[in-house]
C-alpha cells in the first residue's frame, strides 16, 4: 500500500455542490467519501462499487475543520442531517452527514489528521446561505467576508496519552489545574512545533446534556467546549464548536488540560484505597480492577480484584524509571499508562491476574445544582414516583423520576409540618448550596398539594442502617473515611457560614459509590412540631447536642461540630445509637457532669481523640471542621499504603 495510501475512514456522504456562481440555488450530491492519511477524496457510486473520483482536497491544504448550523428548508433532501465544513486553500466543502455520532467521527479523525497544519485565524461557524442571503452567522453578504470565529485546535483534545511526566500534583481540588500536557518546546510527531496552548479554558463534556431549558447548552459526552463565564459555580455560560451559547451544569464536564488517561473507562480519580476494595469486592468477578490517584500524590494505583483461589485486593504502583517508562512489573515498560493499561489487560505478567473487567462507579448523572439554572419551582407533572423509600415525621420520601431522565427523592409534605413561606424563601438560598458530600437540593413544588422537596436520590439508603447491615465487614480505614466524607461536607457549610443544626447519623446517606452525602442541612428551622424544636421536646436531638445548645438554644458551627463527634462515634459503633436506652433528660444531666460517649471497640485512640476534640464544653475550645479533616486526612495516610 501506498504512503499516506490506508484509508482511516469511508461512508457514503452529502456533499454540497460547489457552484461557479456563487449566488445560483445549491445542489446535494451522494458521495463516497474516503479519507486517508493524506486526502480526502470523494467518488461516485456506492460503498460496494466506488465510482470515479469527482474531487479531492490535500489534507495539507486544510485549514479548518468545523461542526456548522445546517439551516434547510423542511423539503430540502438534507432536513434533519448533520453538516460540517473543511475549509481549504480553495474553497468550502460542506459536507452533511445522517447522524450525529457520524459526524463527529468525521470531524474528529479530520482534526486529528491536520492538527499540524497552520490554520486560519478565523472561519464561519454557520454555513453559507445562497440566495444574497450571505453568512447566518455574522449577517455579511460577501462569501470571500472575513471569518467571524476565531479558529481552536480542539484537536489538542485528541491527541494520544503520552504521560511522559508524573502526573502534576493537585493541592487544591477546586484550584483548575493549567499546566499544559504538551508544552511548546516539545516537538510534534511530524517535528513541526506545536501551536502554542490557548489562555482560554476548554472543557470536555463526560455525559451527555440534552438541555433542559431555553438558556441551556446541550452537550455531547467527548465534545469541547469553550466556558466564557465560570463566575457561578455550578452553571457556566459555554460556546459550542457551532458558536452556540448557553449554560451548562460544570459538574458534567471536566477541563480540557488534564490527562488524557481522564477519559479512560478504568480511571477513578477521586477513589481511596478502601473505597476501591468495597467497590471491586462487590462485583465478585475475577480480574475486576480500577486505577485510581495513590495516596501518595501525583502517583497512581492499579487495584485488582481476584479470587482464585481466594479472595483478595491486591494495589499496584505504578512506577516510571529516570527514562520516562511506565511499569507495574519490572520487565515490561511502557511509554504510556495507557499503553501499560492495555498490555496488562491481555497479560497478568506478575499480576495476580490480568485486567479483566475494567471498573468505574457512578454511570449515574453527577447532581446538578439544581435541575436547571434559577429553577426552583418544579412542574408536578414532570415528577414521577417509582416507590416509597422511607417515612419521617415530615413526610413520606419516594424514589421518583424527574422527565424520566434522573432519578430523584421526593419528599411529600404532611399538611402543617413545615414553616412554608419561610421555607420557600429560604430554599433559592439552599440550592445555591452544591458540594460531593451534600445530598444535592433540586428544588420544590409549591404550586400544589401536597407540597414536595425534590432531592438527589442516593441508592444504598441511610448511614445507620447500611453499618447495621455490614457488623465486622468494613473495617476501620473505612469507618474513617466515611467521617471524612461527613467532615468535608461541613467544613463546606461552615465556609458558606450555614449551620446544619441537626448533624446525626440519620442525615447521612450512602451512595452507589460509597460516598457519604449530608442530608437535611438547615431543615430544623422550618419545622413546626414543639416536640422537635424545643429542647425539652421528645423529638428534640439531646444526644446530638452540646450544652449550650439544650440550655439555651445556642446553634453555632461549635455546635455542629459537637454533632459531628456524636456522629464519629456513631460510625465507629457500626450504626448503634449513641445513649442508647437513656433519656434525654438522663442524657443532659450526664453531660453536664462531664460524661462522654465511652470509646468503641472499632475506634483506635487516635481517633477517639477526635471526637473527644469536639465534645469540649467550652464551645470556643473546639477545633473548626477543617482542623477536624485535616486531623482525619493525616489519620488516613498513615493507616494505609
Ligand atoms: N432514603 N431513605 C433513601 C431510605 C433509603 C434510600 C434517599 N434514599 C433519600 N435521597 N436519597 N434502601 C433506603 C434504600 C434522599 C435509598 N436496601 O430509607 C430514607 C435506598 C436500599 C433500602 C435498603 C438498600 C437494602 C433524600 C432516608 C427516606
Amino acid at each position: 500500500m501506498s504512503v499516506g495510501g490506508e484509508e482511516l475512514l469511508q461512508a457514503l456522504l452529502v456533499k454540497r455542490s460547489q457552484q461557479r456562481n456563487f449566488t445560483s440555488p445549491c445542489n446535494y450530491k451522494e458521495r463516497v467519501f474516503v479519507l486517508t492519511r493524506a486526502r480526502l477524496c470523494y467518488y461516485e457510486g456506492s460503498l460496494e462499487r466506488r465510482g470515479g473520483k469527482k474531487g479531492c482536497v490535500d489534507l495539507c491544504k486544510i485549514k479548518a475543520i468545523a461542526c456548522v448550523q445546517n439551516y434547510p428548508e423542511a423539503s430540502s433532501p438534507i432536513a434533519g442531517w448533520y453538516a460540517f465544513q473543511v475549509v481549504h486553500e480553495d474553497g468550502i466543502l460542506y459536507v452533511f452527514t445522517e447522524t450525529e455520532t457520524q459526524r463527529r467521527q468525521w470531524v474528529y479523525a479530520l482534526k486529528q489528521e491536520t492538527q499540524y497544519n497552520v490554520t486560519w485565524q478565523k472561519y464561519h461557524p454557520g454555513l453559507w446561505q445562497t440566495g444574497g442571503n450571505g453568512w447566518p452567522c455574522c449577517g455579511q453578504l460577501d462569501r470571500k467576508a472575513l471569518g467571524c470565529q476565531l479558529y481552536q485546535h480542539f484537536a489538542r483534545a485528541f491527541l494520544p496519552a503520552k504521560e511522559k511526566k508524573p502526573l502534576p500534583p493537585t493541592p487544591d481540588q477546586n484550584q483548575v489545574m493549567s499546566s499544559p500536557q504538551l508544552s511548546n518546546s516539545s516537538p510534534s510527531p511530524l517535528g513541526r512545533p506545536l501551536p502554542p496552548v490557548p489562555e482560554v479554558q476548554h472543557v470536555v463534556a463526560k455525559f451527555d446534556f440534552p438541555g433542559v431549558e431555553a438558556q441551556d447548552l446541550p452537550m455531547v459526552k467527548g465534545c469541547v467546549y469553550l466556558i466564557l463565564d465560570d463566575k457561578n459555580p455550578h452553571w457556566w455560560r459555554a460556546q459550542d464548536e457551532e458558536g452556540r451559547e448557553g449554560l451548562i451544569p460544570s459538574t458534567f464536564v471536566y477541563p480540557l488540560t488534564r490527562s488524557d488517561i481522564e477519559q479512560n473507562r478504568w480511571f477513578c480519580k477521586d477513589m481511596t484505597r478502601t473505597k476501591a476494595e468495597q467497590l471491586l469486592r462487590k462485583t465478585g468477578k475475577e480480574g475486576s480492577f480500577l486505577v485510581r490517584e495513590s495516596s501518595q500524590v501525583g502517583k497512581l494505583t492499579v487495584s485488582v480484584y481476584s479470587c482464585i483461589p481466594c479472595e483478595v485486593v491486591k494495589h499496584y504502583h505504578v512506577k516510571q524509571r529516570p527514562t520516562g517508562d511506565w511499569y507495574l512489573a519490572e520487565k515490561h515498560t511502557f511509554d504510556s499508562i495507557s499503553d501499560l493499561i492495555h498490555y496488562h489487560q491481555h497479560n497478568a505478567a506478575g499480576l495476580v491476574t490480568r485486567l479483566r473487567h475494567p471498573v468505574r462507579p457512578g454511570e449515574e448523572l453527577p447532581s446538578t445544582a439544581g435541575l436547571s439554572y434559577g429553577k426552583w419551582e418544579l412542574d408536578a407533572l414532570e415528577l414521577t414516583s417509582l416507590r416509597e423509600l422511607g417515612r419521617g415525621s415530615l413526610g413520606v420520601v419516594q424514589l421518583g423520576m424527574w422527565r424520566g431522565v434522573r432519578h430523584i427523592a421526593i419528599r411529600m409534605l404532611h399538611e402543617g409540618v413545615l414553616a412554608e413561606d419561610d421555607f420557600f424563601h429560604e430554599v433559592k438560598l439552599m440550592m445555591q448550596l452544591s458540594h460531593p458530600n451534600l445530598v444535592q437540593l433540586y428544588g420544590v413544588v409549591t404550586r400544589c398539594r401536597p407540597l414536595r422537596i425534590v432531592m438527589e436520590y442516593l441508592a444504598l439508603g441511610c448511614l445507620p442502617t447500611f453499618l447495621q447491615a455490614r457488623p465486622g465487614k468494613l473495617g476501620s480505614a473505612w469507618l474513617l473515611e466515611a467521617c471524612s466524607d461527613v467532615c468535608r461536607a461541613m467544613v463546606y457549610l461552615e465556609s458558606n457560614s450555614f449551620l446544619h443544626r441537626d448533624l446525626a447519623a440519620r442525615h447521612c446517606l450512602v451512595g452507589e459509590d460509597f460516598s457519604i452525602k449530608v442530608s437535611d442541612f438547615g431543615m430544623a428551622r422550618y419545622v413546626l412540631d414543639d416536640q422537635y424544636t424545643c429542647s425539652q421536646g421528645a423529638r428534640f436531638p439531646v444526644k446530638w447536642s452540646p450544652p449550650e445548645v439544650f440550655d439555651r438554644g445556642r446553634f453555632s458551627s461549635k455546635s455542629d461540630v459537637w454533632s459531628f463527634g456524636v456522629v464519629m462515634w456513631e460510625v465507629f459503633s457500626e450504626g448503634t445509637l449513641p445513649y442508647e436506652g437513656w433519656s434525654n433528660g438522663e442524657v443532659v444531666e450526664s453531660v453536664h457532669g462531664g460524661y462522654q460517649l465511652p470509646q468503641p471497640t472499632l475506634a483506635p485512640t487516635s481517633v477517639y481523640n477526635i471526637m473527644c476534640d469536639c465534645w469540649q464544653t467550652d464551645p470556643e475550645k473546639r477545633p473548626h471542621f477543617m482542623n477536624l479533616l485535616e486531623l482525619i486526612t493525616d489519620l488516613m495516610s498513615s493507616d494505609s499504603e
